[in-house]
């Protein structure tokens, strides 16, 4: 079986599982036990590095109240900003959280350290099927812990969407929404914003002129580049704060990750707006994407992170991501405590068809990160 279909197939199955809800969970493995006395003499704090909007809201004091464990959380924006941290070294933080097109690189050059997995009793909670998947990125499955997945996709606010276009129906692929100048000159007037870094934009450009999304030919990315050129003075915002661009109406269109996009669609029914946020699921497949938890090699408290994995993944502590930012885990003894009305959601759950269309998780090479790097840059500057 090809990696796509591997991916594919381990997710289905996690989002059958999902929606399949009827009976009580099976008991999972109880919370880990405490160590014995003595067996972690560490200062009890941790510095936590993970992506803005993506922890349930009392998970951390949680933690802390259980494990008197003081926890220094600090926020990320890109894998890139994360990765030039754990290749400076001496980042200071003992839990970071790489996305696995990052993280295969950042094991092979050291910056990571192995996990003692007798120090996770939760780890068989984890789906073995997407575990094995993970294991092409992480061989023996010995550095990495899935935090949550979702995927790269089109997000509209389609009620502004539809006034833009017009006469003009919607695509059939959305990614014309974001890469076609027919549809971007449009939906200039209200708003198109991207994501800001090299892998989050050039994967889906690639992917939209028929190339593999994680090429690491130069002269793919060029081609990516000449596509992108056109829509250059069509995109408003290079956007680090996409939940908040889209639920106030500062963009309405969005090439972002779908667990945003739904996180801005339910802050913006909160705060009772008429924005009809939406997450769209392109007819050519969104590109699927997975962030681990993972600690770095000079973490100064790597057992204080571990009793930060275990925690992640009691059933309830990982559902609770789920229900609150509707991104899911690879937790399967979490999803018979994911609310109803998420599993069903085929946004946050595609099934099975739609994942068949997506693209798999994959990475690129230390030269092609360089490549796509310049024709990046570029495509921002030109306007
Ligand atoms: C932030 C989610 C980040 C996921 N809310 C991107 N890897």
């Amino acid at each position: 079986m090809n990696k796509k279909h591997f991916w594919i197939l381990a997710l289905s199955f996690l989002a059958l599982t999902a929606c399949g809800k009827k009976e009580e969970p099976k008991e999972a493995a109880a919370p880990a036990a405490a160590p014995a006395p003595g067996a972690n003499t560490e200062e009890k704090v941790l510095s936590v590095y993970n992506w803005p909007d993506y922890v349930a809201k009392d998970m951390i004091a949680d933690f802390e109240k259980e494990t008197g464990i003081k926890v220094n959380y600090q926020t990320f924006e890109n894998n890139e900003a994360l990765h030039a941290k754990l290749v400076a070294g001496n980042s200071g933080y003992d839990v970071v959280v790489p996305g696995a097109v990052f993280a295969k690189g950042q094991i092979e050059g050291g910056l990571l350290q192995k996990l003692d997995k007798s120090k996770i009793p939760n780890y068989g909670n984890l789906d073995s099927a997407i575990m094995a998947k993970l294991a092409t990125v992480d061989p023996g499955k010995e550095y990495l812990v899935p935090w949550a997945w979702s995927y790269t996709t089109v997000g509209i606010n389609k009620t502004k969407v539809m006034k833009a276009l017009g006469s003009t129906p919607m695509p059939e692929n959305a990614w014309d929404l974001v890469f076609n100048p027919t549809y971007t000159a449009k939906l200039k007037s209200c708003g198109i914003a991207y994501l800001d870094s090299p892998t989050e934009v050039l994967p889906p450009a690639l992917h939209y002129i028929g190339k593999n999304a994680y090429s690491n030919d130069p002269a793919d990315h060029k081609a990516a580049g000449e596509m992108l050129a056109k829509v250059r003075p069509h995109v408003r915002l290079f956007s680090s704060t996409m939940i908040d661009d889209l639920a106030g109406g500062k963009a309405c269109v969005a090439l972002g990750w779908a667990g945003d996009i739904n996180i801005a669609r339910s802050r913006a029914i909160e705060n009772k707006s008429d924005a009809d946020i939406q997450a769209l699921l392109p007819s050519t497949g969104g590109l699927i994407f997975m962030d681990n938890l993972a600690i770095p090699k000079d973490a100064k408290h790597p057992n204080n992170a571990l009793t930060f994995i275990d925690y992640f993944l009691r059933p309830e502590v990982s559902a609770a991501l789920t229900n609150e930012l509707s991104y899911p885990t690879a937790n399967k003894a979490s999803l018979a405590k994911v609310k109803p009305e998420i599993a069903q959601d085929k946004t946050v759950f595609p099934d099975a068809g739609t994942l068949a269309k997506m693209v798999a998780p994959s990475n690129f090479s230390n030269a092609a990160r360089e490549s796509l790097s310049n024709v990046y840059t570029a495509f921002k500057k030109g306007k």
